[in-house]
């Protein structure tokens, strides 16, 4: 008998963190103040037919103007935690060279606001918003975007490393390599399947140049990186050849560089026909292993996968917009199957026990990594009725991942935290703002925020440190 993972009461241990995440590009806006150059989204959002109604994030939620309030709103709610995304133009605005030191003062007083209201910052470098005089040099298909990368590193490590203790460097290279190159459903929008394994392998190193930067500037801070796991359920059975692929091109090309060493003999010979993998350079697999402290699991939804004879149809099961190019490059032949309900706005099926399931494998294959859930979160259609948002649905979503989770624990998996997506409604990339994923809401016309029920539930949990009713 499954469980219905709705319980209530189960208490989490003191110093596992609770709290939110966010992103700068959907939120801060102020996309030209103090001297922040464009970026790889800042492009794309001004292509007309990219993002739904043409949104861009130039005004976002207003963050960058409204940060004491919303730093005092963070301490309303309790929450122990804040995970926030550094935006790389603002502190380079091509990319490169000095820094743009009114850019970087709004991270200090990020942090320092955070720091004063005790909250525990946790800081992203890169959360997709690439400099676009990079883009112009070949973006992440570039190795030399690997290079500058570890130098913005560096820039920001040495002017925050003693206030921030915790550190990702990528979050979620899955969705920059083969949806911002491969499927074109992200900025910057390409549709070439060589160019997202190149994006794959240069996002690795990235990593790991930048972790060996951080331990050299801020050697007592915990380092991480963010992964977005597919859990992957085989229409043929769980050993079939599909979710192998899946599992492969999905998760295993950034956990087996970073954690294990190289690339997968399965993941090359599955893209042989695609790329011969020769832009990997002697001494690459040392550089992108590199021990981290623990490991960000952004969890959502579960994938649905089986062989097909041919070039399979692209059904929107996978909650992307077909744009014509494809994720998957050397693996067309796998078909995704539209899944069993309930679904979040997003078409994303609610599938708690695919969290459980996902930490007890990390936790099996990876034994002494602590792991993060550093994202989960649902989209869901709220309306405000007076001063409330009664998101039920959201509620109930949270509660059973929570509940996942404890179960998690309950079973020996090293689980440090977790992090809600997200602390705002916001800039839901290809979907602008017809998705609201917030625990906050904002009203888009007035900027004004409102906390949702789920929201009051978190902050309740968090202080009551049990899951409440
Ligand atoms: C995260 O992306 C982002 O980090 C965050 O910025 C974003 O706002 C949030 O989640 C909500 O979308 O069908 O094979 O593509 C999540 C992106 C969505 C990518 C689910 C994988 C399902 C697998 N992920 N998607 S597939």
């Amino acid at each position: 008998d499954s469980p219905d993972y709705r319980d209530v009461g189960l208490e989490f241990p003191a110093g596992f963190l609770i709290g939110a995440a966010t992103a700068a590009y959907q939120i801060e806006g102020a996309a030209t103040a103090d001297g922040r150059g464009p970026s790889i989204w800042d492009t794309f959002s001004a292509t007309p037919g990219r993002v739904v109604d043409g949104d861009t994030g130039d005004v976002a939620v207003d963050h960058y103007n409204r940060l004491d309030a919303d730093l005092d709103l963070m301490a309303d709610l309790g929450i122990e935690a804040y995970r926030f995304s550094i935006s790389w133009p603002r502190i380079q605005p091509t990319g490169s060279g000095p820094v743009n030191e009114a850019g970087l003062a709004f991270y200090e007083r990020l942090v320092d606001g955070l720091i004063a209201r005790g909250i525990r910052p946790i800081a992203t470098l890169y959360h997709w918003d690439l400099p676009q005089a990079l883009e112009d040099a070949g973006g992440w298909t570039n190795r030399e975007t690997a290079y500058r990368f570890a130098e913005y590193t560096r820039h920001v490590a040495e002017a925050l490393g003693e206030r921030v203790h915790v550190w990702t460097t990528l979050n979620e290279p899955w969705c920059s390599a083969f949806l911002g190159y491969g499927s074109g459903a992200h900025a910057p929008g390409r549709t070439d399947g060589v160019a997202a394994l190149r994006a794959v392998h240069h996002l690795n190193l990235a990593h790991g140049l930048a972790v060996q930067v951080l331990r050299e500037v801020a050697p007592r801070a915990q380092v991480s990186v963010t992964l977005n796991f597919h859990v992957i359920r085989g229409a043929d059975g769980p050993d079939s050849e599909a979710v192998r692929r899946i599992d492969a091109l999905a998760n295993r090309s950034f956990t087996h560089p970073m954690l294990v060493g190289g690339y997968p003999d399965d993941l090359i010979d599955d893209t042989a026909a695609v790329t011969d993998w020769l832009f990997v350079r002697p001494g690459d697999t040392e550089i992108i292993r590199q021990p981290i402290d623990f490991l960000g699991v952004n969890y959502y939804s579960t994938t649905r996968v089986r062989m097909w004879d041919g070039i399979a149809p692209r059904q929107r099961a996978d909650g992307h917009k077909d744009v014509g190019g494809s994720a998957w490059p050397g693996s067309d032949d796998v078909e995704f199957l539209t899944q069993d309900g309930p679904y979040t706005a997003m078409g994303w099926n609610i599938a708690p026990d695919g969290l459980e399931e996902l930490l007890l494998r990390l936790s099996r294959e990876h034994p002494g990594l602590p792991l993060v859930i550093t994202e989960n979160g649902a989209a869901f259609d709220d309306e405000l009725s007076g001063d409330r948002v009664h998101d039920d649905a959201r509620l109930d979503y949270l509660r059973r991942h929570f509940t996942a989770a404890h179960r998690a624990l309950q079973q020996g998996v090293d689980l440090r935290g977790y992090m809600v997506w997200s602390l705002f409604d916001n800039f839901e990339w290809g979907y602008g703002y017809s998705k609201r994923f917030g625990i906050v809401h904002v009203d888009y016309e007035t900027q004004e925020r409102t906390v949702k029920d789920s929201g009051l539930w978190l902050a309740r949990l968090i202080e009551e440190r049990r899951i409440p009713e």
